[in-house]
């Protein structure tokens, strides 16, 4: 008997025919001036999974630099040829990704292909069995709490306080998120008051320095603000600085959040052995997708570590319908001019549409005026 949806239709059986991935830059509205970088413009690359059969999955990937996308689109079309032929089984894709990456390595670039494919493979696989995503992963459809992190980047206190608010009425957000690094710590100190002057006591600061510190300063900075009710300090430290940020973990009442380097489940296991961290965010272009993101859900869980997610709201949205441990979903609208339908927020809420897949449709007319 093959199996069936809850509508009793079998599930076809899906053979992955090629990887199609177009590279678009969209305009930022609000520029990320961060401590270690300023980008204007946002690359994102289309990825359309495509099965004998008709079904197209879809997803996409957020490579930070534009000129990532030289590289990544080949890797993506040379990983489709590798799988082409194959059943759309995304878990045996994953371990078959890997496999063929055993003699190049699995982090860096080669993760972030190996991850886009994965989640255009579970999309097609959702279409195919008729649900969403949500609930082919064994979940529900509903919403998750979300903060959003569209902007309050580097400027002065009181265009991050006026910003602030905005953000907040965007959607009626609970959660923040600020980015930290200015020149001098008092900025940062007089921002974070600021903000909170501007947005009133309900809704919960996060605060990001982009890896920007050393571990002085780090050091120093943390402590500054360890006293402001912060819901989380992110990345005080260079990412693969796990023992510095264990000793912050170990001196802070704060919470400190690490996990968008994560490169694999591997990765957060390793963070959360060395007691690195107090929560975990990982991105689902460095986890692994959806499959990556399942494996490392199951250690976080079983550590009774909070999860957050990184970027890719739409998979997000899914993913923590499903994740023991899920803490706040991390919102940005950057990639909502290419949808055809972006997802609705709510009250600070994320909701995942009632439609089989994960709910992506390109939208043609702004990929065409977007392409690179
Ligand atoms: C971030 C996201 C996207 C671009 C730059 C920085 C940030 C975050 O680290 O966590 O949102
Ligand atoms: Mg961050």
């Amino acid at each position: 008997m093959p199996p069936t949806t809850h509508e009793g239709r079998p599930v076809p059986s899906l053979t992955l025919r090629r990887v199609v991935a177009r590279p678009v830059v969209l305009p930022l509205a609000r520029p990320i001036v961060a401590r270690i970088a300023t980008i204007r413009e946002w690359p994102v690359i289309l990825i359309d999974l495509e099965t004998e059969e008709g079904i197209t999955g879809r997803s996409y990937l957020e490579p930070y630099v534009t000129k990532a996308m030289r590289y990544l689109v080949p890797m993506l079309a040379d990983l489709g040829e590798h799988l082409a032929g194959r059943r759309v089984a995304p878990a045996e894709l994953y371990e078959a990704s890997r496999k063929s990456l055993h003699f190049v390595g699995y982090q860096g670039l080669s993760m972030i292909a190996a991850s886009g494919v994965d989640m255009a493979a579970w999309d097609a696989l959702a279409k195919a069995a008729g649900v969403p995503l949500c609930v082919l992963l064994g979940g529900s459809v509903g919403a998750v709490r979300s903060y959003n992190s569209n902007g309050l980047w580097l400027q002065a206190p009181a265009a991050v306080a006026r910003e602030a608010v905005e953000l907040r009425d965007q959607g009626g957000f609970a959660g923040l998120k600020l980015r930290l690094g200015r020149d001098r710590l008092d900025d940062d100190l007089a921002t974070i008051r600021a903000v909170r002057e501007a947005v009133g006591a309900d809704v919960q600061l996060m605060v990001d320095f982009n890896q920007g510190l050393d571990r002085g300063e780090a050091l120093r900075r943390c402590h500054a603000i360890d006293g402001q009710g912060l819901a989380w300090i992110e990345e005080p430290l260079v990412y693969d600085d796990l023992d510095g940020c264990a000793q912050l973990a170990a001196e802070l009442a704060t919470p400190i959040q690490i996990g968008e380097n994560f490169y694999g489940p591997g990765d957060l296991a390793d963070a959360l052995r060395r007691k690195a961290c107090d929560f975990v965010m990982p991105d689902f272009m460095r986890i692994g997708g959806i499959t990556g993101w399942l494996r490392a859900a199951a250690i976080a869980a079983t550590a009774n570590v909070p999860m957050s997610t990184h970027l890719y709201p739409e998979f997000a949205a899914h993913a923590m319908r499903v994740t023991p441990t899920a803490h706040w979903l991390e919102w940005q609208d950057w990639v909502d001019p290419l949808l055809r339908s972006p997802f609705g927020v709510e009250r600070g809420m994320l909701h995942v549409p009632d439609a089989p897949g994960v709910g992506l449709e390109w939208n043609e007319d702004a990929v065409r005026r977007y392409a690179a």
